[in-house]
C-alpha cells in the first residue's frame, strides 16, 4: 500500500493486521508503583489550605490546566477574521455534546450583538397574515428539545487533493453537536397561513451579511426548528444569539443565525454569492448544486496528531465521532491497517436521526505503527466512502461535502500523522 505525507512524499508500506488488535488487555494500577509516589504519600498543597468559595465564579470557565481546549483558526485559509470560521477542538472533547464556548464558527460579517428586546422575527410572502413576533412572543409557543449537528459544507474541504492539515480539529472540526430548545418552524408558518402557491422558505438573519438561503417548503415543514437556548442555556452570540435557525442534517449554511425574516416565495431564491460559492464540482468537469443533506461520516478524534498516545504499549483506547444527516448512525468500523480488516466499533448510545454518535474500540496495543481508519453506517444502508471512491466521483478540484474515509500514521513512538494511502 502507498502512503502520502502532507509533504508530499510516499512510501510502500507494510502493515501488520489483525493480530494487534486482538482484544484489550488489562489496566494494570498496581500498588507498588505508587509507594514512593509523594503524590500518594505526602499531604499535597491543596489539602494543607481551603479552596475558592461558592462565589468565586458566577459563570464557571474551564480550570486553566485545560487552557488548550480552544477554538483554533488557520490564519493562511481566509483573509480576515470577521469573513472567516474557527474549528471546535474535537480532538480533546469526549462524550457528543460540543460545549458552547468551543463550538466552531462561521460569519460572513462577524457575530452581531443584539437585544432580546431589539428581537424581531417577519414572516411575509406567500401567506395568508403576515406576521412579526418578538422574542417574548416565541416563548409562548409549545417548544421541543432536539440535539443534532451542524456541519460546515466546508468541513474536511482542504483535504481533497492530498493530506494537508494535521489534525482532527482542522480536518474535521467544522461541527458542533447540541441540545437545542425551539418551536418547529411549522408551527409559526401555520400560525402565518402558507398559500398554495408558496413552496420555499427563504430565510435571512440580522447581520450585514443576511446568509439569506431558499429551504423547501417541505423540509421547513418536516424538522426545522427556530431555536433559542442550546445546551439548556441561551445561544452565544457567535451562535445567533438570540434565535437562530436549526435545520436537522442539512448544511450548516442553512442554519441561519440571528434568524429576522422568513419569505414564502414560489421559487428559490438565489442568494448573493453564497448559493453559487456552495456549488460542489465534479469529476467530469460539470458542477452539482441543492447538495443540501450531509452524507454520513466519521473520524477517529484520538488517537490523532494533537492527542497522540503517550502511555506506550498496551491498552489503548481508540475513540472517534461518527453522524449523518440522512438517518442514524447504526455501526462504526475502525481499521488500524489501513483498511485491510476492520473491526467494529462500540457506539456509546444507540445513534439518532441528525446527531452525532461516539464509538470506542478498546484494544491491546502492540507497540507497532497503525493505519487508523473509521467508517460510519447509517439506517438508509449508507456507508462512508474512501478517498479514492470519493474522488472517481467528485474529482480533485472539489471543495464542499468531503465525507471520505480520514487515516492517521500512528508511529511507534504515539505521534499521529495526516496521510493518505491508495
Ligand atoms: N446570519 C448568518 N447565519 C449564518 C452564517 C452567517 O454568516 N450569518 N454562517 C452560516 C454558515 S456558512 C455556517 S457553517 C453556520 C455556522 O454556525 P456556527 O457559527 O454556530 O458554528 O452558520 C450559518 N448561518
Ligand atoms: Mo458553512
Amino acid at each position: 500500500m502507498t502512503v502520502s505525507f502532507k509533504n508530499g512524499k510516499t512510501s510502500r508500506r507494510n502493515f501488520l493486521t489483525g493480530a494487534a488488535a486482538a482484544g484489550a488487555g488489562t489496566v494494570a494500577a498496581t500498588v507498588a508503583k505508587a509507594a514512593g509516589d509523594p503524590l500518594i504519600t505526602e499531604k499535597q498543597v491543596w489539602a494543607q489550605a481551603t479552596g475558592d468559595g461558592v462565589d468565586a465564579t458566577p459563570y464557571g470557565l474551564p480550570i486553566e490546566f485545560e487552557s488548550d481546549v480552544v477554538r483554533r483558526n488557520v490564519e493562511w485559509l481566509t483573509a480576515d477574521t470577521i469573513s472567516s470560521i474557527n474549528f471546535t477542538p474535537i480532538h480533546a472533547l469526549d462524550g457528543t455534546i460540543t460545549p458552547q464556548g468551543c463550538a466552531f464558527e462561521r460569519h460572513h460579517s462577524g457575530a452581531i450583538e443584539m437585544k432580546k428586546e431589539d428581537y424581531r422575527l417577519m414572516i411575509n410572502g406567500l401567506v395568508d397574515t403576515p406576521l412579526v413576533f418578538t422574542y417574548e412572543d416565541l416563548e409562548r409557543f409549545p417548544r421541543e428539545n432536539h440535539v443534532y449537528f451542524c456541519e460546515c459544507a466546508a468541513n474536511t474541504g482542504m483535504e481533497w487533493a492530498g493530506a494537508q492539515l494535521n489534525g482532527a480539529q482542522f480536518t474535521h472540526g467544522m461541527i458542533h453537536n447540541m441540545e437545542y430548545t425551539g418551536v418547529p418552524l411549522r408551527t409559526l408558518l401555520n400560525e402565518a397561513g402558507i398559500q398554495t402557491a408558496g413552496k420555499w422558505v427563504y430565510v435571512e438573519g440580522a447581520d450585514a451579511s443576511s446568509n439569506g438561503r431558499s429551504i423547501p417548503l417541505e423540509k421547513a415543514l418536516d424538522d426545522v426548528l427556530v431555536a433559542f437556548k442550546a445546551n439548556g442555556e441561551a445561544l452565544r452570540k457567535e451562535h445567533g444569539y438570540p434565535v437562530r435557525l436549526v435545520v436537522p442534517g442539512w448544511e450548516g449554511n442553512m442554519w441561519v443565525k440571528w434568524l429576522r425574516r422568513i419569505e414564502i416565495t414560489d421559487q428559490a431564491i438565489e442568494s448573493r454569492e453564497e448559493t453559487s460559492k456552495y456549488t460542489d464540482t465534479l469529476e467530469d468537469g460539470t458542477s452539482r448544486k441543492w447538495t443540501w443533506v450531509m452524507d454520513a461520516k466519521s473520524v477517529v478524534t484520538s488517537p490523532s496528531p494533537q492527542s497522540p498516545i503517550k502511555h506506550g504499549k498496551g491498552p489503548l483506547v481508540i475513540t472517534g465521532l461518527a453522524w449523518s444527516g440522512r438517518g442514524a448512525i447504526t455501526r462504526v468500523d475502525v481499521s488500524i491497517d489501513g483498511g485491510k480488516n476492520w473491526q467494529e466499533a462500540r457506539l456509546a448510545a444507540p445513534g439518532t436521526k441528525g446527531a452525532m454518535s461516539r464509538f470506542y474500540l478498546d484494544i491491546n496495543w502492540d507497540g507497532q505503527e497503525m493505519l487508523l481508519q473509521s467508517r460510519a453506517h447509517d439506517d438508509t444502508g449508507y456507508v462512508q466512502p474512501t478517498k479514492t471512491q470519493l474522488r472517481d466521483v467528485r474529482g480533485l478540484n472539489s471543495i464542499y461535502h468531503n465525507n471520505c474515509i480520514q487515516t492517521w500514521w500512528v508511529r511507534p513512538n504515539g505521534e499521529a500523522e495526516n496521510v493518505e494511502i491508495s
